[in-house]
């Protein structure tokens, strides 16, 4: 495999903190800053679910370093050097001192609760509590393993008529229509508020269609919801950091 550009990016130094390095953590065996032993480094590979992770940080404004790899010009898939990262080798990843924390929820839950006083989630005390967990689980419990299914049946060349190929249709289909109804309710998937079930959202219904097609133009409020959130400058800042060279997939 030819080599992989891996960049270490800004995040700390933006916000004038050191951006040079000392430690090595022998698990992963990437350089980090000596410095920065207390802070949260954010393994993003490019146009991936790892958004979600710059994305929560610039919204919290939790100060983190950002290290950008990109995917493997070949598979598309990610760089040896990020699937050495944590043994499933799947984006997100970040890291905290000695911990490697892999998948998008958990790495949401675990910065909202350990960095975030508990901003943009959602407490059992409040009345739109369920609606957050669901929403916030629904997308990747349902939403992501559904236009994962339909990549791999066009993968496969599974044609329209075929059953499978008309069954992961539908259970998509059925899923989009759940998410216009639910944004032709409410401004933000667990109510009146962003949270972090938003974050969650996001990528399936934007960058996802970068894999798995999908014609909004029946869908108004998913449009509506999209622009809403292109309008947010901590959503901008972290895709121009994270993506520079991709344009938002807002419309
Ligand atoms: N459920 C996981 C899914 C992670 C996942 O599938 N990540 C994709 C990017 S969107 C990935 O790393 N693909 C590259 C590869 O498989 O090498 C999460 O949310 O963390």
């Amino acid at each position: 495999m030819p080599p992989v550009a891996v960049n270490p990016l800004v995040g700390g130094s933006e916000r004038g903190l050191p951006s040079q390095s000392c430690g090595i953590y022998p698990h992963h065996g990437l350089k980090v800053t000596e410095e920065f032993d207390a802070m949260i480094t954010v393994h993003h590979l490019g146009v991936s679910q790892s958004e979600r992770v710059v994305w929560l940080c610039e919204e919290l404004a939790i100060p983190y370093t950002l290290q950008r790899y990109d995917r493997d010009p070949a598979t598309r898939l990610a760089p040896a050097e990020y699937k050495a990262l944590h043994p499933m080798g799947i984006a997100p990843v970040i890291t905290d001192g000695s911990l490697v924390l892999a998948e998008s929820g958990a790495i949401i839950e675990y910065l909202i609760e350990k960095y975030g006083n508990g901003r943009l989630a959602v407490g059992a005390d409040r009345a739109n509590f369920a609606d957050y967990l669901f929403w916030f689980h629904f997308a990747n419990g349902t939403m992501m393993p559904s236009e994962m299914g339909s990549i791999i049946a066009s993968v496969l060349g599974l044609k329209e008529g075929n059953p499978v190929m008309a069954m992961l249709q539908d259970r998509s289909d059925r899923a989009f229509a759940l998410v216009e109804r639910r944004l032709g309710d409410v401004a933000y998937f667990a109510g009146s508020e962003f949270t972090a079930a938003d974050i969650m959202m996001l990528f399936p219904l934007s960058t996802m269609r970068a894999f798995a097609q999908r014609d909004l133009s029946p869908l108004p409020h998913i449009r509506a919801y999209l622009k809403r959130i292109g309008e947010r400058p901590a959503y901008r800042r972290a895709i121009k950091k994270g993506d520079p060279q991709l344009s938002p997939m807002l419309d």
